[in-house]
């Protein structure tokens, strides 16, 4: 027998293969069919958005209408700037799928632009405090930064919650949901409590802000408004929760593997993020050992959830909770000061057309990203060539992890 990855004694050559394959930090490099992972490609204004995802098991269903589902809500929320209007946002898909199944191989999602003119756009020459201007524009030693912000552009994310929500629609197979939703905007605080996806849903649905407490709604946008009018953006705080995970994915045997990181990443990485929380997050800090840690009862229950269900890098049974703080957006309709690049002179900062908060937006990606990940270290610990194998795999887990949680004696 042979030890392979964390800890994990096998004789199967598949295992062996994502083991080997997982441990190597390169292993975020799409195009590896041990792996699930994916790549997007496409500018902010040109043809498309694609969506490359590798490592999805042989007849898995694909839930195309979910994703569309996601991508339309992407582009709700209140304080969402014009081009929101012009784009109907909806992924075909090129490769990898017949019949409503996944075949194994590179799977393609592809989001049209109906708004294409980036070989027409002028010269960006004033990068904006904020975005990635002028450090991508130094990077690339141009004046135009108009080549740094086609790709930096928050357009992006639309490709990362097609292949967040075919991610999701896998995990939805086996009773795993991620629910994101605002819970602040401009420091003003809604109310978070959901017992369930279900209910945690059906408030979701109330709110035009996609938080859990319409009663707040009025109150935001009215300060969407009112910063919409100063020419400003506001920023805020989403929380993702993901009910029915099972404990144990990801893994306390190495850095690389463990499930928060994985979490912390992929959330960091996206557009307006500036800092991630688990559970309790910077509060715990605060805390003592006895406020801070969850009792464990019989039935291996919790008497509650600060720890935001990950202890050791994995996965504990308890529902998962993170958080991602978001600055405001970084084009100003009232500009701040900047250089131009042509000239060297101090100007005002470009102006583009934008969007005065995307929390409400971000809460979407945030779910996606959230949700892919989990797929991820769900397929590490399940995963085979094919659906039916993942199944067996992850039932027969179910059936091991319940008898742990019987009192002995009990049948
Ligand atoms: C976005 C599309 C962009 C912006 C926004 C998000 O479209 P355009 O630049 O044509 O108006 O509305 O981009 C940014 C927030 C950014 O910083 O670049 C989208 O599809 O989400």
């Amino acid at each position: 027998m042979i030890k392979t990855g964390p800890g994990r004694p096998t004789s199967d050559l598949g295992f062996q293969r994502r083991a080997a394959v997982i441990r190597d930090p390169s292993s975020v490099i799409p195009y590896n069919d041990a792996v699930l992972s994916f790549t997007t490609a496409g500018e902010s204004h040109g043809p498309c958005l694609l969506a490359v995802v590798t490592g999805l098991p042989y007849g898995s269903p694909v839930d195309l209408d979910f994703v569309n589902e996601e991508l339309r809500r992407r582009q709700g929320g209140y304080g969402r700037g014009p081009r929101m209007r012009m784009e109907e946002d909806r992924a075909d898909i090129l490769t990898g799928v017949r019949h409503g199944k996944a075949l194994g191989s590179p799977l393609t999602l592809r989001i049209p632009n109906r708004v294409a003119n980036a070989e027409e756009l002028p010269p960006l020459t004033r990068p904006r405090p904020g975005h990635a201007d002028l450090a991508g524009a130094l990077k690339f030693g141009t004046s135009d930064a108009r080549d740094v912000s086609e790709r930096a552009s928050a357009r992006e994310t639309a490709a990362r919650v097609a292949a967040g929500a075919l991610a999701h629609g896998f995990l939805r197979n086996f009773s795993v949901r991620a629910v994101g939703y605002v819970v602040e905007l401009g420091g003003r605080r809604a109310a978070r409590e959901a017992a369930s996806a279900d209910e945690a849903l059906s408030l979701r649905g109330a709110s035009e802000f996609y938080s859990l407490d319409a009663a707040r709604d009025a109150d935001w946008r009215a300060l969407v408004d009112e910063v919409k009018a100063d020419g400003d953006s506001v920023g805020g705080v989403f929380e993702v929760a993901t009910w029915g995970l099972p404990p144990g994915l990801g893994s306390h045997a190495g850095w690389e593997l463990k499930l928060d990181g994985a979490l912390a990443r992929a959330l960091m990485s996206v557009q307006t993020v500036k800092a991630v929380e688990v559970g309790l997050g910077v509060e715990a800090a605060r805390r003592r050992g006895s406020e801070m840690h969850d009792e464990i009862v019989a039935g291996l229950e919790r008497t509650r959830n600060n720890a935001g269900g990950i202890e050791g890098g994995m996965s504990n049974g308890q529902p998962l909770v993170v958080r991602a703080a978001c600055k405001p957006i970084s084009t100003l309709r009232k500009p701040l000061r900047s250089v131009d690049l042509q000239t060297g002179r101090e100007e005002t900062a470009a102006v583009e057309r934008s969007d005065v908060t995307v929390v409400p937006a971000a809460s979407v990606i945030g779910e996606a990203m959230v949700a892919f990940e989990l797929a991820r270290a769900f397929l590490d610990k399940f995963g085979g060539d094919t659906y039916d194998e993942t199944r067996e795999r992850f039932d027969a887990y179910q059936e091991k992890i319940s008898r742990l949680a019987r009192p002995a004696g009990t049948a």
